[in-house]
This record gives C-alpha cells, sequence and structure tokens, in this order.
C-alpha cells in the first residue's frame, strides 16, 4: 500500500502497539553520501541569511505549500517566519514544486532529511500531515473562531448559518475592547525562566509533550511581530501565574477579486495555573481581533475542548495527524497531545 512508508522504521496501520521504544538502534554508520536527486537537480543547503534565498525559498512555499482541501486556500509562510526554520528539530516544510509532484521526490527528500538527521546523531523525529501515513500516534482537529465575519463570509472560508443575517453573525462574534485578566501584558526577556518553568511543569500531564531549555523558550515564546505573541499573567506579588501564545500564519486567498490574504493566529501553548483557561482564551480571542486577525485557529488538543464550543469556535474540516518517526509506543487521544508545531 505504502511503497515508501513501508520501508521505513514506522508502525503498520493495522499494528496494536503495547511497547514503547526505539524500532530500529541507532546506526553505527550513517551513509555519507547524499541521496541522487532526479536529472538536472541538486541539493543545495539555504543560507537563509542571505535576503534572496530567503526570498527564492519563500516565493517556493508561497506558490506551492499546503492548500485546503477545496483548493481555495494556501498558507503564506512570511519570510521572517521562515527565518525560525533554522532552529527548529521537527520535520516540517515538506514541500515540491508543483510541477513535480507524484514523481517520487518525497521519498527523496525525506531519505536525505533523515540521513542529514542520522549524521548529528539524531534518530527519532516528529513531525504532523493532513494525510494518514504509517501510523499517526495521534489525530487531532482543527477549530476556528470567527473574528471578521463579514470577511470570513466574503471570501468563502465560512457560511452564514441558516437564518443568520450578517448583523445577527457580527453580533454573534462581537468580543469586548479590552482584556479581562489582571496583569495580563506582553512576555519580556526576564520572563523567560518563569516561562520555561510554568511550560514544563504543565506540560507534565500529557503523554506527548516537549521539554524547553531556556533557549528554546526564548526562541519559541519571545513575542516578534507578525509571527508570535505571547502575553503573561503577572499577579500583584510579581509572580508569573499563565500566559498565553499564539503564532501568526496568514493564508493566499486564492480566487478572489478584493481579498488577498485571510490573517490567521493559531492557539500555540496556554498555561494556566490562577487565571481560569476560558478567561484566558477570551482574553487571547480580544487581542487577536484587536491586533487585526480575521480567525483563530486552534486544536483540539492539550486542555483545549474545555473553551471551544463555550468561546464560539466551530470545528473544522479534516485531522492534523501526529506521527513519530523510529519511535513505537501506543497512540493517544487527542487531550492527552501538549505539542504544537508551527
Ligand atoms: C507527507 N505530508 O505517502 P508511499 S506536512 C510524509 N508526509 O509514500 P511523491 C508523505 N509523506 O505512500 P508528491 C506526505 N505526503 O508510497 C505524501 N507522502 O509510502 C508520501 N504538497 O511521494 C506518500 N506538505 O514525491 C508516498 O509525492 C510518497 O510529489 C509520494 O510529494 C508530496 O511538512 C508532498 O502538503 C507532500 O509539496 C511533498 O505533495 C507534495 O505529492 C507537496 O511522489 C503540498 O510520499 C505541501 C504539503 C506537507 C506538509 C510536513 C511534515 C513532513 C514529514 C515528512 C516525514 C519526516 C520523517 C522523519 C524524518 C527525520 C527522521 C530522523 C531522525
Ligand atoms: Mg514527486
Amino acid at each position: 500500500r505504502y511503497q515508501f512508508w513501508d520501508t521505513q522504521p514506522v508502525p503498520k496501520l493495522n499494528e496494536v502497539i503495547t511497547s514503547h521504544g526505539a524500532i530500529e538502534a541507532d546506526k553505527e554508520n550513517v551513509r555519507q553520501e547524499p541521496y541522487s536527486l532526479p536529472q538536472g537537480f541538486m541539493w543545495d543547503t539555504l543560507d537563509l541569511g542571505n535576503a534572496e534565498v530567503l526570498r527564492e525559498l519563500y516565493t517556493l512555499l508561497n506558490e506551492n505549500y499546503v492548500e485546503d482541501d477545496d483548493n481555495m486556500f494556501r498558507f503564506d509562510y512570511s519570510p521572517e517566519f521562515l527565518l525560525c526554520v533554522k532552529k527548529m528539530v521537527e520535520i516540517n516544510f515538506l514541500c515540491v514544486h508543483k510541477k513535480l509532484r507524484s514523481k517520487r521526490v518525497a521519498p527523496v527528500l525525506i531519505r536525505e532529511i533523515t540521513r542529514r538527521v542520522n549524521l548529528e546523531g539524531i534518530f527519532q523525529a516528529v513531525y504532523t500531515a493532513g494525510v494518514v501515513l504509517p501510523k499517526p500516534v495521534a489525530t487531532c482537529r482543527y477549530w476556528h473562531r470567527s473574528l471578521n465575519p463579514r470577511k470570513l463570509v466574503e471570501v468563502k472560508f465560512s457560511h452564514l448559518s441558516r437564518n443568520m443575517t450578517l448583523q445577527r453573525t457580527m453580533k454573534l462574534y462581537r468580543l469586548p475592547d479590552v482584556t479581562k485578566t489582571s496583569g495580563l501584558r506582553p512576555m519580556e526577556p526576564r520572563d523567560i525562566k518563569a516561562v520555561q518553568e510554568l511550560t514544563n511543569s504543565y506540560l507534565k500531564q500529557f503523554h506527548l509533550a516537549p521539554v524547553m531549555d531556556e533557549e528554546e523558550v526564548a526562541h519559541w515564546f519571545l513575542p516578534q511581530e507578525h509571527i508570535i505573541d505571547t502575553f503573561v499573567v503577572e499577579n500583584s506579588s510579581g509572580k508569573l501565574t499563565d500566559f498565553l501564545s499564539f503564532y501568526t500564519l496568514p493564508s493566499t486567498v486564492m480566487h478572489h477579486p478584493a481579498h488577498k490574504s485571510l490573517k490567521a493566529a493559531y492557539s500555540f501553548y496556554n498555561v494556566h495555573t490562577e487565571t481560569p483557561l476560558l478567561d484566558l482564551m477570551n482574553d487571547a480571542l480580544i487581542i487577536a481581533k484587536l491586533k487585526g486577525f480575521d480567525v483563530f485557529n486552534a486544536l483540539d488538543l492539550m486542555e483545549n475542548k474545555t473553551f471551544l464550543e463555550k468561546l464560539k469556535f466551530g470545528i473544522g474540516d479534516g485531522n492534523l495527524q501526529y506521527y513519530l518517526y523510529n519511535w513505537r509506543c501506543p497512540g493517544t487521544e487527542s487531550e492527552k497531545v501538549g505539542l504544537v508545531l508551527q
């Protein structure tokens, strides 16, 4: 069935898993030569510090990366966002030019990235995809919260429900102009240590979650305009008790005369110890609306199911499958997933 994936150290789709552990042992000798590409192509390690190279990568993804099932929207990662690629350990941005599709280039790219990661002494990986492959460790679903219903209806991202006028829909999704939680403010470099402690202790309750060092916390959470927003809650004695975060990922609107882009915020990590999660997330919606986002997206992982319906998120179509490479372990419920990949 899976010509490529059946050769890889991943569990079979029908496999019943009761153990935890690597599927194949760490390699003693990793192949030194790069895998061959089709005639006329060569490997090139990108220097994303070079503006021209960054622009080229941006154009490739902008024209060829992930679209929705109806081919109406396509992710539009900004060049600034792509610069984050440098430090990533998870596998992301698998993309083959539209003209080279279905020619078995993807397996070559996957084998080559595996070889390069192996050369660094790493033999496991985590990745997500919309497609079903052997074998998901968890299945999550996106939910969408309208912030600008008029535009979402115009670009056909959403449609008016029966018996609902645009006026009533706009009223339904209206949000306050000010946040509710006292002590809520943007994260600053001095908060890194506290955010790290909050994150790592909160994530212990999930089955699939990262452990972040200080450098990773600074990289993933420090606010960067048009990339990542993080707001912390500082109580009256100066202690950080909670934080919310979301990243920016616009989508290109493919066939619309007036609207070219959909501005979407994606829920990232939201950690609560004192503030109710519902209040924290309502404040996230208020902030995203004030910043001009059209829609706020969240997966049904971690504790998100406790607020999605209450905060008027609607369920999306299509699943996001989570995978581990060269690691066998039983599958888990979306509520036990504590990992968000951008
Ligand atoms: C996919 N998304 O099943 P079989 S997500 C993995 N992830 O193999 P061809 C995929 N494998 O079935 P095309 C995949 N999509 O024969 C397809 N495949 O075993 C498998 N789209 O290759 C597929 N980006 O080259 C089949 O297909 C084989 O030309 C077919 O290329 C696929 O980033 C693709 O959605 C996705 O650019 C590149 O369609 C292309 O269609 C495309 O003939 C639009 O490939 C953009 C898009 C995917 C976003 C993502 C995560 C990727 C994870 C890759 C796996 C990493 C493994 C771990 C490596 C490190 C290990 C260590 C240590
Ligand atoms: Mg191909």
